[in-house]
């Protein structure tokens, strides 16, 4: 007979490749220094091995051991058994065995689409109808964004695009990482993504699910451009958050509201990358690719005659009426957001004028991609491209590449110490509010390092990350709703909270742990001892454990790029 489940024992809770690393890392204290990998029943021993103990970190004060089975290669079921601390969950070793993640996580956008009912047959028991039917086509232009052509009291339709995270509401900003990110994903690992199935409503048509899906929120964003002066709203947005009820029963007034850089830019640059992509769609979705170059020009005219038009909703809301309180994405610094726009511009179109625009500097610290920092997203692009651009930007690719592997290597240092092995934990800085896109934007970094250099030390600290996400880490939950044995089952998310199904909706990713939750969200409950400890599965902590978009992005790219390279 197995011992108990224990989760003293914290590994990635769905499993792991053959060939690739395993590993799982006791907290508690063992009877022994030896570890067994055995069938689920605890009757068969087909592995056997020593822990070994690791440092205690900076701040992860917790001493844990390391139980590395990655020679141990055989399909299967199986669990890792500690004499005195018990059994972990049962995981596989199979390959493919994050296909159903990748998919899970990406269909997880489905499930955020406004204006459109979930049918059963794509939702299961998550089928739920239309949200913002209504109030998405009469959103009124709130008084701090009325101009010429839209003046007071005009209404606007803008329907489609996606619930932005636990909240109804739908921001420019968040939009902008997140779409970048999922197209990014495509354009790194088209063929991945062409055979990928979601069973969602467009799943039968030529075009690859990823983009279907991408499209929904595309559109909505095409409406949110000040059709005026190119402009685009910062965000779509109630006056006030809502309470916990279902999408179709939340019908207060919606706004459009002032137009600033960050939007502006933002879109920009997802209006132009989406253009060369959705260029090779053009049977299936006429004329889109060419709406979306001009949407991006306008909207980058629009930025080169407003340069520092901050979102302050503080300012905004002592001059109009109605007052804004709901999620600010209030970012006050755009030289970011220029050259991720000047980027994708840049890439497709090739006018050298976006190049010098976008202040590619390969003597600059890169900095990990958030919402107000999209700098690197402009770097990732100018690498894919490499081989594609005109002399200007040619030249400094061998710069650019030397400062996207320099970054990984700064990631990677001191990660095969760390308690959790991990290259997530460098520093407590990594646990702000929604850590879980930290992890999976080192991830992405990695990834893009391991492009580059085939080195396989990249990919395997990439898979790392993934591993924490999945549950190697110090609260010990895989934070992706629906996957794992102990994994988040309440989300701050208004539709899993109030939908009446006992399980969340799938496919979600859990900010996660953040060191500053307790005296953000002030929700009761809160036991950890050490930064990497502060997350609380309730939906009260809006601050540990709320869903976002841009979240989920990262976590998409991550876990796709991680099943498409598994061979590797
Ligand atoms: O992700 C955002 C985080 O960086 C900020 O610290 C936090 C507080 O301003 O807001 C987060 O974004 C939230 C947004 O404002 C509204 N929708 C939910 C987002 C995730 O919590």
């Amino acid at each position: 007979q197995a011992q108990q489940s224990s989760e003293n024992i914290r590994l990635n809770q769905v499993g792991f490749y053959p060939q690739a690393e395993k590993l799982a890392v006791v907290v508690g204290e063992p009877t022994s220094n030896t570890f067994y990998v055995k069938t689920p029943d605890g009757k068969k021993t087909v592995y056997t091995g020593k822990l070994t103990p690791s440092k205690p970190g900076e701040f992860s004060k917790k001493p844990t051991r390391i139980a590395d089975f990655s020679a141990f290669k055989t399909n299967g079921n199986y669990v890792v058994d500690i004499p005195g601390v018990g059994s972990s969950y049962s995981f596989q070793i199979q390959k493919d065995v994050h296909k159903a993640v990748a998919a899970a996580s990406l269909k997880g956008f489905y499930y955020q689409r406004v204006s459109t009912e979930l049918p059963e047959k794509y939702a299961g028991k998550w089928h739920r109808p239309a949200g913002h039917a209504k109030t998405d086509n009469e959103v009124q232009v709130h008084p701090s964004a009325v101009s010429t052509q839209r003046p007071a009291g005009t209404v606007i339709a803008s329907p489609r695009g996606w619930y932005d995270a636990g909240d109804y509401n739908k921001y420019i900003v968040n939009s902008g990482i997140t779409m970048g990110t999922l197209l990014s994903a495509y354009e790194d690992f088209s063929a991945y993504f062409k055979t990928q199935k979601l069973n969602i409503p467009e799943s039968t048509n030529q075009v690859p699910d990823i983009l279907d899906e991408v499209l929904w929120n595309l559109r909505w964003m095409l409406t949110m451009q000040d059709p005026n002066d190119g402009g685009v709203y910062h965000k779509l947005t109630n006056a006030a958050f809502d309470g916990m009820i279902m999408p179709d029963k939340a019908v207060k007034p919606r706004y459009v509201v002032q137009k600033g850089t960050a939007a502006t830019l933002d879109f920009a640059a997802v209006m132009a990358q989406a253009s060369r992509i959705y260029k090779n769609f053009n049977r299936e979705l006429p004329g889109l690719s060419d709406s979306c170059l001009n949407a991006a020009v306008k909207a980058w005219e629009w930025a080169q005659k407003n340069p520092n038009v901050v979102y302050d909703q503080e300012a905004m809301n002592k001059q109009f009426e109605p007052k804004v309180t709901t999620g600010a994405y209030g970012d006050r610094e755009f030289n970011d957001e220029l050259t991720w726009a000047g980027a994708e511009l840049y890439v497709t179109t090739k006018k050298d004028s976006y190049y010098t625009a976008a202040k590619i500097n390969t003597a600059d610290q890169l900095t990990l991609p958030s919402w107000p920092q999209v700098k690197m997203l402009g770097y990732y692009t100018l690498a894919r491209f490499n081989k594609n651009l005109t002399p200007i930007a040619q030249k400094d690719v061998p710069g650019i590449q030397k400062q996207l592997v320099q970054f990984a290597d700064d990631l990677l240092a001191g990660a095969a110490e760390r308690t959790y092995r991990t290259v997530m934990g460098k520093t407590e800085k990594d646990y702000i509010w929604g850590s879980s896109a930290v992890a999976a934007n080192q991830g992405i970094a990695l990834i893009q390092a391991y492009k580059l250099t085939s080195d396989k030390k990249y990919l395997q600290g990439a898979l790392g990350n993934l591993d924490y996400l999945l549950g190697r880490n110090a609260v010990g939950y895989s934070f992706l709703t629906g996957f794992g044995k102990k994994s988040t089952m309440h989300p701050h998310h208004r539709l899993s909270v109030a939908d009446g199904v006992e399980e969340p909706v799938p496919g979600l990713l859990s900010g996660g742990t953040n060191a500053r939750a307790k005296e953000q969200d002030k929700c009761a409950g809160y036991t950890a001892t050490s930064p990497d400890e502060v997350y609380i599965d309730h939906d009260c902590s809006y601050a540990s454990n709320e869903i976002a978009i841009n979240w989920n992005s990262p976590f998409v790219y991550l876990a796709s790029a991680i099943d498409a390279l598994q061979n590797q």
